[in-house]
């Protein structure tokens, strides 16, 4: 059977090395030594100034529209996780949708204007697949109407644009060290900012809101990871350079192996130097995407419908259409791609898609 995606596992001697040094300190959280190394390695790897493990990606988005103060309207992409729109609705402001580009699946920056109210707050804006968005066009926008921007970088562990970390843009960041990541820690997420006072806000928030051990300024939660989680994240930090290689080198197959056939694919934005985190197929409509889905599932391949439904529809927010998003999350397939998966297995996904919309 191949899935969608297998967690990358690190040598287990590596990771026992880190358990040895828990075991021998018996201190298993509350920002322990290995998370603390894990934040500076992460750090160094990415080449940031101010970042901050959490538990997950999800959490990370809830402190980052907490530490923002943003009560209200949040412009955001219909096309992403369902995390990306429960954590606005979460914190106590309301998603409004607009539509994706069709080219990079990004939200259509030239749609934000049109969508501002009075009561609008923020752009929550998903680098969808490790893409990155019309980040100029958002904020120059954001500049002029005096926005928040939070970019749900989930997905984008070693995405750079213009030279540097997609992290580095907007006033937040957040990242998803989810197992099923390019790069994970088990369960796991990140904020970045360049903002020092943000960066303190964010760790109080994180913390309960605790200044003091007997001390608290403002609420807080409880957004803090474990020692064990930073453990596995080293030990699978180690191995970063040659998890991305691979993961480009796989995506260049399939694209070779995919060559000739009808089949869209998204356009990588200009400046953004993608991190091949997801191998993503446009089909023509829903019918082509779930015959290609069904035939692939009769050779014991699993590809899925990342996002499917569209965020727009959840029974929690105002339903608005939204043409190309609505089509897009109907007529997507994501193919297996993981660490493991061998040349061979690529072949024979590739064959199955190329066959199948050939009939
Ligand atoms: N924003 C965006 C844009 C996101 O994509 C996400 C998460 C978030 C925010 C929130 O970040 P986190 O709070 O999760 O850190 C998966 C992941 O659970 C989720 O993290 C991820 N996005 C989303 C795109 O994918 P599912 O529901 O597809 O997961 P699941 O359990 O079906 O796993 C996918 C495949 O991986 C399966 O075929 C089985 C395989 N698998 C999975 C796990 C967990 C394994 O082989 N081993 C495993 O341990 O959501």
């Amino acid at each position: 059977m191949i899935l969608v995606t297998k967690p990358f596992l690190p040598s287990a001697e590596v990771y026992k090395k880190y358990l040895d040094e828990i075991w021998s300190r018996n201190w298993l959280t509350n920002n322990g030594p290995l998370v603390k190394e894990y934040e500076q390695e992460l750090k160094d790897y990415l080449d940031l100034g101010h970042l901050l493990y959490l538990a997950n990606g999800t959490v990370a988005l809830q402190i980052a529209i907490k530490a923002l103060e943003l009560r209200g309207e949040i412009i955001t992409t219909p096309f992403s996780y369902v995390a990306t729109t429960s954590s606005i609705v979460w914190e106590g402001s309301s998603p409004v949708f607009i539509d994706i580009d069709p080219e990079t699946l990004n939200i259509d920056s030239t749609k934000i204007e049109e969508a501002i109210t009075p009561a609008t707050r923020a752009i929550l804006a998903t680098h969808c697949f490790g893409n990155a968005c019309n980040i100029e066009h958002i904020e120059e926008i954001a500049a002029r109407h005096d926005l928040k921007v939070i970019y749900d970088a989930a997905h984008c562990f070693g995405t750079r644009y213009k030279g540097k970390s997609i992290l580095e843009y907007g006033d937040i960041s957040t990242l998803s060290l989810h197992a099923t990541k390019l790069i994970h820690s088990v369960e796991g997420g990140c904020v970045v900012t360049n903002s020092a006072d943000l960066t303190e806000k964010m760790s109080r928030l994180r913390n309960f809101g605790h200044s003091g051990s007997y001390a608290f300024d403002g609420i807080g939660i409880n957004g803090k990871n474990s020692e064990l989680h930073a453990a596995m994240g080293l030990a699978v930090l180690q191995s970063a350079d040659e998890i991305l290689q691979r993961r480009k080198q796989q995506c260049e197959f399939y694209d070779g192996q995919l060559q000739g056939t009808v089949i869209k694919r998204p356009v990588i934005q200009e400046h953004c130097d993608f991190n091949y985190a997801y191998y993503p197929l446009i089909f023509e409509n829903e019918v082509e995407a779930l015959k290609v889905k069904d035939n692939l599932e009769k050779n014991n391949v699993f590809a899925r419908r990342y996002f499917y439904p569209g965020l727009n529809t959840l029974d929690y927010v105002k339903h608005v259409e939204l043409p190309v998003s609505d089509a897009c999350s109907r007529s997507i397939l994501c193919l297996p791609l993981y660490h493991h998966l061998t040349r061979e297995e690529q072949s024979l996904i590739a064959s199955v898609v190329a066959k199948s919309v050939a009939n």
